[in-house]
């Protein structure tokens, strides 16, 4: 049976979507016309409330109050109290609560007949037939022939690993392989997890691929521009391309895409030959110094330099600052793009990144590189909610990629069993994987041979299109959710609480459809509660009511442990922060931190390839916004990046048509003739080529970058590899 979306299965659903319509339910065009009605009749206009709320216009779902009027959502504001906002809120997040009124929203559950068509169907049939057919596939196959991928988010977190569970399969994973599980793999078997920098007390900032203005986080971009208004810090911009935060930067060092690791080993080379390194911290915190300081000798600025392509004078320099400035000097932690997916060095990146930290002797110091706490939430009563048991079995991919972070697994191992025929069912919520976590069609290939594939999504995404059984959330201003806790300096918690009616009557949240649907799968017990009690008893613990949560909308706790100069401490197995690792090295990858080659290497008249975010654009999810794309279309967005130099060789002027190919895939774009990129490298954003025809406005605009992957992971984590590629450049048309 083919998977692939018909014309005319598009064209049955549309007409379901205008009947719909034509019913009375409210669309875009209604709400605008309802808000201008409300403005102009404000003091008169009888129901006004303020919510408050999260946005789920990314993973920062930051903090906002929602204005309400009539039953119609009128303005948000952001929430001052949120540390994730600081009060502000970036145009995706303006942009995408549009999606509540779009015309483009699932509305009704959906059904892939025979013919590979979509017809709608109502929710009892879907949950029948969807738990008949998974509890046969369980029951023939066992419970490990079940996956579940997910866009990690308090509220799922807590609902689709106790489905999975429920189940008896271990086999849940994040989006994590697709993001940044290579760096926080690296981060946790060198320092134990994660870190943050002190961004608004450092003396020397270094962003390695990472820029809060194009990959936002509101309160992260606003203590930059403080830092580089006010401050006389240093920030430098490591990036093949001049990105945005390039203009609060004192200084830009472009460098060959996946040969960062040259570099942090030339600086950390400098600190120790110079004697510049903390010797007092290395002491009594590091594991492995000695064998490190053996490695590093041979990568001085010199060899790093042939590699990178950054002076060795550079190298050089930037290493005696940062020494300097130390401990108020860090390496931000980064994100995606240089190395949370990117290489087959990615981990490796993230371990030298994680220990010039620590030759610097930044960890718990003012300006430094911070590890800090989580609050703590209460649990459901398990005598009065059963919980399942924990499944049996090891999640797959577990054993080949034992170096990922046990929260995220790798997805893509449940995309390889899938297609090896070890995965017969896949679920997914929230998650367009298909088009966003390795090349689309290799997922379209494994999940043509599931037997049974069901997504949660507001939207008819690629992946939906893909599914056996599309079930339509309602959109995340018409629900409740579990409990949002914000770990760092500062302890808060917050609630994504429900500011309007559902608007489209066969529109359910998540957790009444988790609770529905596991009813009908017969592990209905160990979901026997509501969205309210699970909040309230999330609550308890930290002396909270729901309804003082929501006055509120965040509240700070009083618990932070956090203390500058303190030393935190590393939960790696020494307890010291292991710049030689035993449990790498038994994964097969070295134990010492160590040079490491990217994979894909241009040949001549090749390009290497570099993707980033734009700020009006979530990833692949908002590019069924009209408000959000119009901006994309009037500025052209969607074109590939060429450096000037690159660009006269081959004779080509801005705006000129252009055929991209890798091994992989051919398309054509246009150009934006750039200085602010290094030659020998084309950018183009993440966002664009949409091919899922229900959602119009992203349709066939630009290029869709995981096209152009081969289908590869990263070794010891199995992350996405998401620029192992190289790509030749050839024009077409002016
Ligand atoms: N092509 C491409 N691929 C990427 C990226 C990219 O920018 N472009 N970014 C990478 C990164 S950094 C990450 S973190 C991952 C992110 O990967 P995902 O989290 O999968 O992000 P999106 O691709 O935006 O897809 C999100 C899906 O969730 C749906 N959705 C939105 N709101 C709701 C809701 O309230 N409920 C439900 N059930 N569904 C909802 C959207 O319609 C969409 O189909 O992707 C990675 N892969
Ligand atoms: N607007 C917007 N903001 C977002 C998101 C979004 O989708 N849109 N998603 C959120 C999420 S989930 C994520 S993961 C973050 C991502 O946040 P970032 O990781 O900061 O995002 P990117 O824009 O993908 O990458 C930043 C820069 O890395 C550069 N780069 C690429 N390859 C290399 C390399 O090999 N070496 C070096 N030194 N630089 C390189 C690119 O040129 C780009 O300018 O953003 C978060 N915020
Ligand atoms: S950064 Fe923007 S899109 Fe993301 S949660 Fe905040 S306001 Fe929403
Ligand atoms: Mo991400």
């Amino acid at each position: 049976m083919s998977k692939t979306m018909t014309r005319r299965g598009f064209l049955r659903t549309s007409a379901a979507g205008a009947a719909l319509a034509a019913a009375g339910v409210v669309g875009y065009a209604e709400w605008q016309s309802g808000r201008a009605h409300a403005d102009e009749g404000s003091a008169a206009s009888g129901d006004v409330k303020r919510v408050s709320t999260l946005c789920n216009g990314c993973s920062n779902e930051c903090g906002l109050w929602v204005n309400v009027r009539d039953g119609v959502i009128h303005t948000l504001e952001g929430n001052p109290d949120n540390p994730n906002s600081g009060g502000r809120m970036c145009g995706r997040g303006h942009g995408f609560a549009q999606m509540t009124y779009s015309a483009d929203r699932l509305t009704q559950p959906m059904k892939r007949m025979e013919n590979g068509e979509f017809e709608p169907i109502s929710w009892d049939d879907a949950y029948a037939e969807i738990s008949e057919k998974l509890m046969g596939i369980i029951e023939k196959n066992g419970p490990q022939s079940f996956a579940f991928i997910r866009d990690p988010r308090p509220n799922i977190n807590f609902y689709a690993p106790r489905f999975t569970a429920a189940l008896g399969s271990a086999n849940i994973y994040t989006h994590g392989a697709a993001c940044n599980l290579s760096l926080q793999s690296a981060y946790k078997h060198t320092v134990g997890g994660g870190f943050s920098a002190d961004v608004e007390n450092a003396k020397m900032i270094m962003f390695i691929g990472r820029s809060y203005a194009d990959g936002i986080t509101p309160a992260s971009m606003k203590k930059l521009a403080e830092l580089s208004v006010n401050g006389d810090a240093k920030i430098v911009i490591v990036d093949p391309r001049f990105n945005n935060s390039g203009h609060l930067a004192d200084q830009w060092v472009p460098i060959r895409p996946g040969t960062d690791l040259a570099m942090l080993l030339a600086m950390s080379h400098v600190l120790i030959e110079e004697d510049l390194y903390d010797k007092s911290f290395v002491n009594d915190h590091v594991l492995g110094f000695y064998a490190f300081k053996k490695e590093v000798e041979q990568f001085t600025p010199e060899w790093a330099s042939e590699i990178c392509g950054v002076g060795a004078d550079t190298i050089a320099t930037l290493a005696r600052e940062m020494a300097q400035a130390a401990p108020a000097a860090v390496i931000e932690p980064s994100w995606r793009a240089a190395f949370g997916c990117a290489h087959q060095n990615s981990f490796m990146t993230g371990r030298a990144v994680a220990a010039f930290n620590a030759l610097l002797g930044n960890y718990g110091q003012k300006g430094g590189a911070l590890i800090t706490s989580s609050p703590s939430l209460g649990k459901l009563p398990a005598s009065k909610f059963p919980e399942p048991p924990a499944a049996k079995g090891t999640r797959v991919g577990n054993k080949e990629y034992p170096l990922a972070v046990p929260f995220m697994g790798t997805n893509l191992a449940a995309l390889k069993g899938a297609l090896d025929g070890q995965i017969k069912a896949m679920f997914f919520y929230q998650s367009n994987a298909a088009k966003g976590y390795a090349n689309p069609k290799v997922w379209e290939e494994g999940l043509g041979k599931c037997e049974l594939v069901v997504d949660i999504d507001v939207q008819m995404s690629e992946t939906a299109m893909l599914a056996d059984y599309v079930l339509p959330e309602c959109s995340y201003l018409e629900r409740m959710e579990a409990v949002y806790t914000l770990g760092g300096k500062k302890h808060t918690v917050s609630l994504r609480d429900k500011a309007i009616d559902v608007i489209h009557p066969e529109t359910r949240p998540a957790d009444q459809i988790f609770r529905e649907l596991s009813a009908a799968c017969g592990v209905g017990k160990y979901f026997d509660f509501t969205v309210d009690e699970l909040v309230e008893a999330q609550l308890a613990t930290v002396g909270l009511t729901v309804d003082e949560l929501r006055e509120k909308g965040i509240v700070e706790l009083p618990t932070s442990d956090f203390e500058y100069g303190k030393v935190p401490e590393f939960a790696t197995p020494s307890g010291k922060i292991e710049f030689y690792s035993v449990t790498i090295g038994r994964a097969g990858l070295s134990p010492v931190i160590t040079w490491q080659e990217r994979k894909a290497r241009p040949a001549e008249g090749e390009f290497y390839f570099v993707g980033g975010k734009q700020s009006v654009h979530s990833h692949t999810m908002t590019t069924g916004i009209e408000s959000l794309m119009n901006i994309s279309k009037d500025y052209h967005l969607e074109r590939l990046w060429m450096n000037a130099s690159d660009a006269k060789e081959l004779g080509i002027a801005e705006g000129d048509t252009v055929e991209i190919s890798s091994s992989e895939y051919t398309d054509k774009i246009d150009v934006h003739v750039t200085e602010r990129l290094m030659p020998g490298v084309v950018f183009c954003p993440t966002h664009y080529g949409g091919s899922s025809p229900y959602l119009k406005q992203g349709y066939g605009f630009g290029i869709c970058i995981p096209n152009f992957q081969p289908f590869d992971m990263e070794p010891g984590t199995g992350a996405t590899m998401s620029q192992e590629f190289t790509v030749s450049i050839k024009k077409v048309g002016a």
